[in-house]
């Protein structure tokens, strides 16, 4: 049969399979799919036949024809002011330090409860870090070399360890990472976590589409160019999957959820655990003060009684001073950055999951390596296609008393996204932050750190600074590499 190329009519595959296939993807004109069927052997041919089979054809040619109405982005940051905030400064007051006292008993009581699971989005591979594995495995800890997952996941059942609790982890993974994921856990032992207590679930993908034409492309002659359809991808899957149900049955209130890459996220901080809480908030996020008005993170404002995130990427056509509006007291508008850390309502994300437009999707203009015409591969030096993607933190707007918590960037944020070599967020400088916040538990708790000496301390032996404290005796010589566990 000779259906080689796109536009080029009948004779077409056989009845059987290919005719069903066919009648969908004409109807989207997208019949180019099918282009190499002949050349493909049996298992080719089902496996991408399953993927058609799969495609939401409507949303992708929504998702193409409606271009990128997406907001005025510079009308909305014109409109937008600070979110409503407990900032670091607020605790040196005294009123601050009650709140922040009370947020701490509240929180420690929800977690004691077991009302608190956490929620790990790694559907990430390391494409970016130069790893060919999933993010999730990469060695990171300073001195164990300890993967980036056994020390999240650590931090989750010492948590429960702490409340005497079982502290349920959801893991989010993506078709490339499940596999792949689930073997590392199960050779592992799941790092000590229950079974009971590891929840897996895998996101969803999309297909990648030719910029200029809205056509599916294919990766391989049998494979369509799918990939991961962002973070937001959570909702549908969690509750498609049963775990949103799991959890609630469990008991469980509030998903801590954070990103498999943040090597310092503070799991189960009690204050904002308690914040959340005592502000009968759905929706509350972890943020740092920016370092600079363009710094490479999300900006949470609020926009006419709303929150919102506006991305970092959406700043790069506005004047720059679009992002250092400044209020009458000097300070930065646009302050808030966030670091991919939520608290969210289990019947809030129930109640979103029911509504099938809770989450927009975004357009990003990428390089996707594709098949051509001909049968070749094309490695794309511009970008060539559009894929779209879906972010939990566009959750924030329907939310209720939505707010945001600062936390010292030092303290909870070191992520791992870049190879060695580039000029932030590599292998070495989390590892550093990473020292750098444990030598400070150290010498907090009276111990003498030598110059040089690489020190480490696993979440099982403390989560924190007051936890070190109580271990670690006063005097105490660390005069050589050191893993605390
Ligand atoms: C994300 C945030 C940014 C800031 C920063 C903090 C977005 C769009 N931007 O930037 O605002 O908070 O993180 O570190 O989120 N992931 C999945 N499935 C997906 C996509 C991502 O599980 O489909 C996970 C992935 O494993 C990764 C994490 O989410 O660890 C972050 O994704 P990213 O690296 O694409 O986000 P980035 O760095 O652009």
């Amino acid at each position: 049969m000779a259906f080689r190329r796109s536009g080029v009519r009948a004779p077409y595959p056989p009845l059987d399979v290919g005719g069903k296939l066919l009648h969908k993807l004409a109807a989207h004109g997208q019949q180019h799919l099918l282009q190499f069927w002949d050349e493909l052997d049996r298992d080719g041919q089902e496996s991408l036949a399953a993927q058609i089979d799969r495609l939401d054809l409507a949303l992708v040619d929504r998702l193409f024809q409606q271009g990128d109405v997406g907001d005025d982005v510079q009308a909305i940051l014109e409109r937008a002011g600070s979110p409503p905030a407990v900032r670091l400064e607020d605790a040196r007051q005294p009123q601050g330090k009650r709140a922040a006292e009370a947020a701490r008993q509240a929180g420690r009581q929800a977690l004691a409860a077991g009302e608190v699971a956490a929620v790990i989005a790694a559907g990430g591979q390391g494409t970016r870090l130069g790893f060919r594995q999933p993010k999730a495995m990469f060695p990171v800890g300073p001195v164990s070399q300890n993967t980036l997952l056994q020390i999240l996941i650590e931090k989750v059942l010492a948590t429960g360890r702490r409340y005497g609790v079982r502290v349920p982890a959801a893991v989010m993974t993506s078709p490339a990472t499940d596999e792949p994921t689930t073997r590392f856990l199960a050779e592992h032992n799941r790092f000590g976590l229950p079974e009971d207590d590891l929840l897996l679930f895998c996101q969803g993908t999309m297909p990648a589409v030719d910029a200029p034409t809205g056509k599916v492309l294919l990766a391989a002659k049998d494979r369509i160019a799918l990939s991961p359809d962002g973070h937001g991808s959570l909702l549908a899957a969690i509750a498609r999957s049963g775990v949103l149900d799991e959890l609630e049955r469990r008991g469980i209130r509030t998903l801590y959820y954070f990103q498999v890459d943040n090597l310092l996220v503070r799991f189960g901080a009690a204050e904002f655990v308690g914040h959340h809480r005592l502000a009968g908030s759905e929706l509350t996020t972890q943020v740092i003060a920016k370092a600079s008005p363009l710094e490479r993170v999300g900006n949470v404002v609020e926009v006419d009684g709303r929150l919102r995130v506006i991305e970092y990427s959406e700043f790069k056509d506005l004047p720059p001073e679009t992002a250092e509006r400044r209020a009458p007291d000097g300070s930065l508008v646009i302050w808030a950055g966030s670091i991919a850390v939520h608290l969210m309502e289990v019947a809030f994300l129930k109640r979103m999951a029911a509504r099938a437009d809770a989450l927009p999707f975004h357009r990003a203009h990428k390089k996707v390596p594709y098949i051509s015409d001909e049968g070749r591969l094309v490695e794309p030096r511009e970008p060539n296609a559009l894929k779209f993607e879906r972010f939990i933190f566009d959750l924030m707007p329907s939310a209720r008393n939505a707010m945001v918590v600062e936390i010292d960037r030092r303290q909870g944020f070191a992520p791992l996204k870049n190879a060695p070599g580039e000029p932030a967020d590599t292998p070495e400088q989390v590892r550093e932050q990473m020292m750098a916040e444990h030598r400070r538990w150290l010498q907090a708790a009276g111990a003498e750190v030598a110059d040089g000496v690489k020190v480490e301390i696993s979440p099982l032996f403390a989560l924190d600074a007051e936890e070190a404290a109580g271990k670690i005796a006063p005097g105490t010589r660390v005069t050589r590499d050191t893993y605390f566990r």
